[in-house]
């Protein structure tokens, strides 16, 4: 929450938070606009509202042009994983067990009719971890494979590997080949299923979402198949925001600020760094400066 947001505001708020409908959420969005705090502090905080607003108004315009697509209206965050496998291998379970979505399980084919959408947070970053509905489905969505920055390719054979395999057009994304179910198997069954994918040179992990056993490890690939760096900011004198901000290796400084600022990073005046980056702490750093991994920012708008 802003410095001095009003009354008004806040109730503009609690109506996008309930809103059901993106035309409801734009309503909010831009009353939300009209009675927040107008004052140099809360520049940034406006130019957030404005982003939200430019986004909603483009992923609108999205899902009319492509009708059936983003049926559940499923917005490209930064760190986006799909699940892909044939029906049963346990793609709901593993989305249940790594975020905090609940979705249908059962022992039948065919349950997942829509997609699922969770939030993984790991490393200090929310990553969105999306269950499509079966490859076979007529509600697949091939839309959301091809974007996707990691595929994860759930099976409980070895031999399905490769027929989800040649069902992914995404040549881009990172592919984590997720072996369920190992808990059904003794230590020398699994041992020869490690050998079999070692072999085949798979970034691999062997799993079960009713023991946990290998969840810790899976998250931990998922978060390293993301080429990304994070950057936290922070308010003049406060405390530095615990979600960062994330960028591809060797962004600049410029690139941050309009990250975060869309459109008007032209405000920012200067800027201090602390972390891997700087030469010492709070440097003062222009725009073209490269910044790294973990690097903390204040930003100075006069
Ligand atoms: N033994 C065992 N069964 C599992 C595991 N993960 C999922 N299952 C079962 O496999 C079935 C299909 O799971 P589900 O997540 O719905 O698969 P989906 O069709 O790929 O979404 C269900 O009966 C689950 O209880 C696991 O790690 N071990
Ligand atoms: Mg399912």
């Amino acid at each position: 929450m802003p410095i001095n947001a009003g009354f008004e505001y806040a109730r503009a708020e609690e109506k996008y938070y309930n809103a059901q409908t993106d035309s409801q959420r734009l309503i909010a969005l831009e009353e939300m606009l009209r009675t927040a705090p107008a004052h140099k502090g809360s520049e940034r905080f406006r130019g957030d509202i404005r982003l939200k607003i430019k986004k909603l108004k483009e992923s609108m315009i999205k899902s009319k042009k492509s009708g059936k697509s983003n049926k559940k209206g499923i917005k490209k965050e930064d760190l986006q994983v799909v699940i892909m496998g044939l029906t049963n291998s346990g793609k709901s379970s593993i989305l249940k067990s790594m975020t905090n979505a609940n979705p249908k399980i059962a022992s039948y084919g065919f349950t997942t009719m829509q997609p699922e959408i969770g939030t993984l947070n790991y490393a200090n970053c929310n990553i969105q971890i999306i269950d499509l509905p079966p490859i076979a489905s007529d509600n697949f969505d091939h839309g959301v494979v091809n974007n996707a920055d990691t595929i994860l390719i759930a099976v409980e054979k070895i031999d399905e590997i490769e027929i989800v395999l040649n069902s992914i057009k995404n040549k881009n994304a990172k592919k984590i080949i997720v072996f369920n179910k190992i808990d059904l198997y003794d230590i020398k069954t699994k041992r020869k299923v490690s050998e079999t994918l070692k072999t085949k040179k798979y970034n691999f992990v062997l799993i079960s979402t009713k023991t946990n056993e290998g969840l810790e490890e899976l998250k931990e690939k998922i978060f390293k198949s993301f080429n990304i760096i994070r950057i936290y900011t922070r308010q003049p004198g406060g405390k530095e925001d615990n979600v960062p901000v994330i960028m591809p290796p060797d962004s600049t400084l410029e690139q941050v600020a309009e990250k975060i600022l869309h459109g008007y990073s032209k405000r920012i005046k200067s800027a201090k760094v602390w972390g891997p980056s700087s030469k010492f702490a709070g440097q003062k750093i222009g725009q073209k400066h490269v910044v790294k991994d973990k690097d903390i920012i204040e930003f100075y708008t006069e």
